[in-house]
């Protein structure tokens, strides 16, 4: 019997475009146009105006488009109130949930929570919080979520030192004998994006620095960040 060679070595780098930065007035059009160009995961910020001072979609937003598509619903947390809204989109149907350490007031059950709910769980991290804050939830998670800027807002400058935290929480993670993707979300820009998959990210938010970047289709900005990741990933180890 001979040997499938199908399984590639080379690591998958997945694009999880960035719903609030897209035409929320024509939404399903745009879901579409990226589905087309090969996405099959959404990201959705989730915002009370209490945990981060903003709120650009809701959760009837994504109960609507939960009908519509069936790629990978990753929602981001930036609330207050963690358990209400994971019991939320877990009623939705989604497939990964991220919680920021700095609001969840009891984190691990928290992320027990999302796996009761048979959802991934995810630590999201501030820029300011080290990875050493998921030392005793590393059991828990499914993956970590690593903010590049300060969570509230799409358009921000890369806070600079995140690319180097990077790099070592995947030292960390690999020193625990630990596996889980690293999701990084803000100002993924295609300038930025070999800095990131060379220092170990796995997932990339896409935003107004990529995937809605206004000066090319949807389908153009998600090659030119494709070419970046193969850049990023030419330049690990
Ligand atoms: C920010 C939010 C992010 C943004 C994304 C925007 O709080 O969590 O997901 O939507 O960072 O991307 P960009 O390229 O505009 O920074
Ligand atoms: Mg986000």
């Amino acid at each position: 019997m001979s040997t499938p060679n199908t399984v590639s070595s080379e690591p998958s780098i997945r694009i999880a475009p960035s719903v609030m930065c897209a035409d929320l007035c024509n939404l399903e059009t745009d879901i579409r146009e990226l589905e087309a160009a090969g996405i099959n995961m959404l990201h959705f910020d989730l915002m009370d105006a209490h945990f981060v001072p903003n709120m650009p979609i809701g959760l009837a937003l994504i109960q609507q488009l939960r009908a519509k598509t069936d790629s990978t619903f990753d929602i981001h947390l930036m609330v207050e109130d963690n358990d209400f809204f994971v019991d939320a989109v877990a009623e939705i149907g989604v497939q990964q949930i991220a919680v920021h350490v700095e609001s969840a007031t009891h984190l691990d059950r928290t992320l027990s929570l999302i796996q009761a709910h048979g959802i991934k769980a995810g630590a999201a991290l501030n820029p300011a919080t080290p990875f050493s804050a998921l030392a005793y939830v590393l059991e828990r998670l499914d993956f970590v979520l690593v903010m590049t800027v300060n969570p509230g807002f799409a358009g921000q400058k890369l806070v600079p030192a995140t690319l180097r935290k990077i790099a070592e929480g995947r030292a960390f993670l690999n020193e625990r004998g630990v596996d889980l993707p690293i999701e990084v979300d803000g100002n993924v820009s295609f300038e930025n994006i070999p800095k990131m998959v060379s220092a170990g990210a796995d997932i990339l938010v896409g935003g107004t620095s990529s995937v809605f970047q206004k000066s090319g289709s949807r389908l153009e900005n998600i090659q030119q960040a494709q070419k970046a990741i193969a850049l990023g990933l030419a330049e690990r180890d």
